[in-house]
């Protein structure tokens, strides 16, 4: 059952960041990562899993690398958060982490979770050698000023400036913003199985993008209370999203065709590959 691997694999990641977390100095940096790393859907960590369990790869060994995408991914949301980015106040249903302590310790606790993604996929446990440096490699690529980063700046310069972004400067903002990390999440399984991650790769991308879809129309449509997060800021701000630039209607025929485009990626990786297949559907298919 779909359900029951996702809730296996969100309990799984979250005991692994927590034995991770241990050893850490007790302080508001630690409680700030722990506290930012929970509750969460976990859905970078379980694609990282799956797409590594259609190798077979042990899932003692895929944890680094889905605990390493889900301290990155809450990192990005503890910085979007803050008041000079998007300036939240929720965030899973729960104070942001700058309210809950301050700025300089919601820098800090992204700045850490970072790090320490890099530290655990450099620890024996998450591969050989040369996996660990592709991985580290690829996530550097995948989060930084080519991907996450850059697509975080063109989102601040384009809300900024009211810059009328079209279709195509979208998908290529949202690519790196929010699709980079879910490339990365599915890349991981192929390289801990030392298979060819075009499938993957081509998966990703159409669900990364499927994805995002999906946060702009549960922008417009979702309920606060179930997304635990402001909902209709991006009408507020004036921002080109898929919904703004395709309607409704537009929107949700578009991500139903990156779904299907995503299912059919995966046909090479036969049976073993329908967690991935129903994955698709959920990630557009969601409420929060
Ligand atoms: C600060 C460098 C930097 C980047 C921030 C991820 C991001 C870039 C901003 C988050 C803003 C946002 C709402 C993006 C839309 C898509 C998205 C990433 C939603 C949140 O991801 P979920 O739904 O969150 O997987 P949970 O809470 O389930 O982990």
């Amino acid at each position: 059952m779909f359900q029951t691997a996702l809730e296996t694999a969100q309990n799984a990641i979250g005991r692994f960041l927590q034995t991770e977390f241990a050893g850490l100095t007790p302080g508001c940096v630690a409680d700030g990562m722990r506290y930012a790393v929970d509750g969460g859907k976990r859905l970078r960590g379980f694609l990282a899993l799956e797409s590594a369990r259609v190798y077979n790869v042990p899932q003692g060994q895929a944890l680094f690398a889905a605990g390493a995408v889900e301290c990155i991914h809450a990192y990005s949301l503890v910085h979007d958060d803050l008041p000079c980015m998007d300036d939240d106040d929720l965030r899973r249903g729960r104070p942001t982490v700058h309210l809950k302590w301050d700025e300089a310790t919601a820098i800090l606790v992204g700045d850490a979770l970072q790090s320490f993604a890099f530290e655990l996929l450099s620890r024996d446990g998450a591969g050989d050698a040369k996996q660990r440096i592709t991985l580290i490699s690829a996530l550097a690529k995948a989060s930084g000023a080519e991907g996450m980063v850059l697509g975080q700046a063109r989102d601040i310069v384009a809300t900024t400036t009211r810059a009328p972004l079209g279709l195509e400067e979208v998908t290529a903002l949202q690519s790196g913003k929010t699709g980079a990390l879910i490339t990365w999440s599915a890349q991981a399984g192929a390289i801990l199985g030392r298979a060819d991650a075009a499938p993957l790769q081509r998966y990703a991308q159409a669900v990364g993008l499927a994805f995002q879809i999906a946060d702009d129309i549960l922008d417009v449509e979702g309920n606060a209370a179930t997304a635990g997060k402001r909902l209709q800021k991006d009408a507020g701000a004036k921002k080109a999203t898929f919904v703004s630039l395709l309607g409704l209607k537009g929107a949700k025929a578009r991500a139903a065709d990156l779904v299907a485009q995503a299912e059919a990626a995966l046909t090479p990786l036969g049976d073993a590959a329908e967690t991935l297949r129903t994955l698709a559907c959920y990630m557009v298919d969601r409420d929060r």
